[in-house]
């Protein structure tokens, strides 16, 4: 018994549902420090998952670890990320429902690790044929591609994903994987042609040009060293030890070539990438009117060749706009300014629309060509909550995007779970949480939101500036609690905010957001000449990104963070079609470091995730709940009384079939539609006895109709 109490001691405990008693802050702090000491790196909150980062391989995601937690009941293991995907995975197959597992955390604390290892266990653990081979591989094999192109080194992680990303890995009724599909949102365009210090750009630049062929870099006029090109040095860090870039180019060439793109395909997309390389080095020089012309007669060379434009019409598009006259259009030179903007836009563009591009490719190749009904599992792999130094439009986007998961888990857990107990007359003690709805709101509600000021000035061009556009939010939200500038702050504070700042008081903590650039940003604009350039492109793919029928500059489109805020809401409304699994991720310390727990760190997170709220909901709550229909249905064969045929009220049906089951009064409650189960474990002895039934059953019809 002692030495029993002794391993506890040791090793905390697996589910804080069962914590004892007490609920604070410091023993939960305690629980997971002594978890983490021990490598264990995970632990449940009833069916949530809480991970902390180890910062080191544990080898616990082996073939034989996943073997060990293949269709075994939740609790019966240790907490592993793999007991939740096969839970997820096995309740869609019982329910015939649709899944998704909401992966979320602070940026470096896991979630792309985790999204990893959860498709690499679908793929291992489901039934396999030989056609189906070919799936998996290309789910797999999608990821290094992805990650390639989208994510990128940033102080806060070296692998960090500068995109979100949304993937339904579809099953059919017998469970095989069977196609998937991903749909992406908005990629940080801007590190295409700027980097902070200790930054890099994404990672497939450094990879072609450490690990590409001799033969391929000579085709695509590069050196074998990043250091010549202007968009891969200002972060000085072209070379990080834990990245290797050289593998990494192997990796991606082959899952290239597994996902069915071609050669040509190949060969366009790597054309594209030495083309933004190039356009980085692009120089111009003032004409004696002050002009911009290009002085890069070697760039334009290799852009002219890979794009297969020719280099007169290029040079032209860098240094020119058109614009309309009374009845013609004109061209009107560039500054040098001017024409350093322009290009960047370019370079940004063309990768922004060539990795939509993939995206798409990428897709066609998951497609499932069989129309029969499936089922789908989603994983949501987003950018984390950051905060640097210096924080721009970008991360405005990105944390704006964390508020709103964060909205959604509150109010599929905290706040919906609380109105069900409610609705439903089950008694219950309101547990009181931060809704962070306040600063949604803030940012994106129409007319007054954050949003729809920066719009508003960004359709006044020539007049607004990024200060006029700080001016209106003053002057339109000043009041607002999680809202501050220089001007409105009392001295104290106004000492930590330049006068082109604004604060947020975010759900995650305090981000200073400095104004400039955001209209230029949110505003995204690629003149119409440099468009129809790009068109003229040999590059098939360079051709598909920009095809003659997209709408010209006259009708504007929706800014880019209006557009983000619709795709939100489209997530937001895929999402809540679901069943909900979710996965915590936690980062230890801000240094990458293996076996250091920041005790400040981490209750911060714990604060700011809502666990501690989560958990006084679980422990007074109920971990199962089913109409009574849907109960009824399942688990009738349990109870003579309901079986075959129960002709009262499912809800009567139910009372006489958990009574049959023993089930004690604590256990359960019955609702006004729905029965409540306390513990897991109380279904999951159901649910055997249910597989025992189902079994004997199965038996007797064979034995019946031997012979026949
Ligand atoms: P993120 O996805 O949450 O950050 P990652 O999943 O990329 O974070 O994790 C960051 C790094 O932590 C990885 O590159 C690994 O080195 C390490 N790591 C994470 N999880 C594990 C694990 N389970 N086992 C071992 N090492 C791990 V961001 O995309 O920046 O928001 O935007
Ligand atoms: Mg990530």
């Amino acid at each position: 018994m002692e030495a029993a109490l002794t391993a506890r001691d040791r090793v905390g405990i697996q589910d804080f549902v069962l914590l004892d008693a007490y609920t604070s802050e410091s023993a939960f702090l305690d629980n997971l420090r002594k978890r983490f000491n021990e490598n264990l790196i995970y632990t449940y909150i009833g069916t949530l998952l809480v991970s902390v980062n180890p910062y080191k391989e544990l080898g616990i995601y082996t073939k034989k670890q996943m073997d060990t937690y293949m269709g075994v009941n939740f609790f019966e293991l240790p907490p592993h990320l793999f007991a939740l995907a096969d839970n997820a995975y096995r309740t869609m197959l019982a329910e015939t429902n649709n899944h998704f597992i909401l992966i979320s955390g602070e940026s470096g604390a896991g979630k792309t690790e985790a999204s990893k290892k959860i498709l690499q266990f679908y793929a291992a653990s489901c039934p396999r044929t030989k056609l189906l081979d070919s799936v998996r591989d290309r789910l797999l094999l999608s990821n290094p591609v992805l990650e390639a192109f989208g994510n990128a080194k940033t102080l806060k992680n070296d692998n960090s994903s500068r995109f979100g990303k949304y993937m339904d890995i579809q099953f059919d009724h017998q469970g095989e994987a069977v196609g998937g599909h991903i749909l992406s949102y908005l990629l940080e365009k801007s590190r295409v042609v700027h980097q902070n210090h200790g930054e890099r750009n994404f990672h497939i630049f450094y990879q072609l040009v450490e690990g590409g062929e001799e033969e391929l870099l000579r085709w695509l006029g590069l050196e074998r060293n990043p250091q010549q090109y202007s968009y891969l040095v200002q972060g000085e860090c072209a070379k990080v030890s834990s990245i290797n870039d050289k593998n990494d180019w192997k990796t991606v060439q082959k899952a290239l070539s597994v996902i069915d793109f071609s050669e040509s395909d190949i060969e366009h997309l790597f054309g594209i990438i030495a083309s933004v390389l190039h356009l980085g080095n692009v120089r111009f020089q003032a004409n004696t009117q002050g002009y911009a012309t290009v002085n890069s007669s070697a760039e334009v060379h290799w852009l002219s060749k890979l794009l297969g434009i020719r280099a007169q019409v290029l040079q032209e598009g860098l240094t020119h706009r058109k614009i309309e006259a009374r009845t013609e259009e004109v061209l009107s030179p560039f500054t040098m300014d001017h024409a350093l903007y322009a290009r960047d836009a370019l370079a940004k563009a063309v990768y922004g629309r060539t990795f939509t591009w993939l995206v798409s490719k990428i897709n066609e190749s998951l497609a499932n060509k069989d129309s029969s009904r499936k089922t789908v599992i989603g994983l949501l792999d987003i950018y984390g909550f950051e905060v640097f130094h210096v924080n721009s439009f970008e991360q405005f986007c990105i944390n704006y995007c964390n508020e709103k998961l964060q909205q959604l888990f509150i109010q599929l857990t905290l706040k919906s779970e609380q109105e069900e107990y409610e609705m439903e007359g089950i008694e219950w003690e309101t547990v009181p949480f931060f809704n962070n709805k306040i600063i949604c709101d803030l940012v994106e509600e129409k007319h007054r939101g954050i949003i729809s000021v920066l719009d508003e000035e960004c359709l006044r061009p020539g007049e607004a500036t990024d200060l006029t556009f700080l001016e209106r939010l003053e002057e339109k939200i000043g009041g607002h609690p999680h809202f501050l500038t220089h001007k409105l702050a009392d001295q104290k504070t106004r000492k930590t905010l330049e006068r082109g700042d604004f604060r947020l008081l975010h759900y995650a903590g305090e981000v200073t957001y400095c104004v400039v650039g955001f209209l230029d940003k949110n505003n995204d604009l690629l003149y119409r000449n440099i468009k129809e350039v790009m068109r003229l492109s040999k590059n098939a793919i360079v051709k598909h990104c920009f095809p003659s029928t997209e709408p010209d500059n006259k009708k504007r489109p929706d800014t880019v963070a209006t557009q983000f805020k619709s795709s939100l809401v489209g997530l937001t409304e895929i999402l809540m079609a679901k069943e909900p699994w979710y996965v915590r991720c936690v980062k230890p310390n801000d240094s990458k470091q293996p076996g250091r727990f920041d005790d400040v760190l981490v209750r911060h997170q714990v604060k700011y995730l809502g666990l501690m709220e989560h958990l006084r909901v679980r422990r007074a709550g109920f971990a199962y709940r089913r109409r009574f229909e849907v109960f009824l249905q399942r688990y009738k064969a349990l109870c003579p009384d309901t079986w075959p045929h129960w002709k009262g009220s499912a809800a009567e049906g139910v009372e006489r079939l958990v009574r049959h089951l023993g089930y004690k009064p604590d256990e359960y409650k019955l609702g006004k539609t729905k029965i409540f189960i306390r513990h897991p474990r109380t279904l999951f002895a159901t649910e055997d006895a249910f597989e025992v039934c189902k079994h004997k059953l199965a038996t007797r019809i064979q034995a019946k109709y031997k012979g026949y």
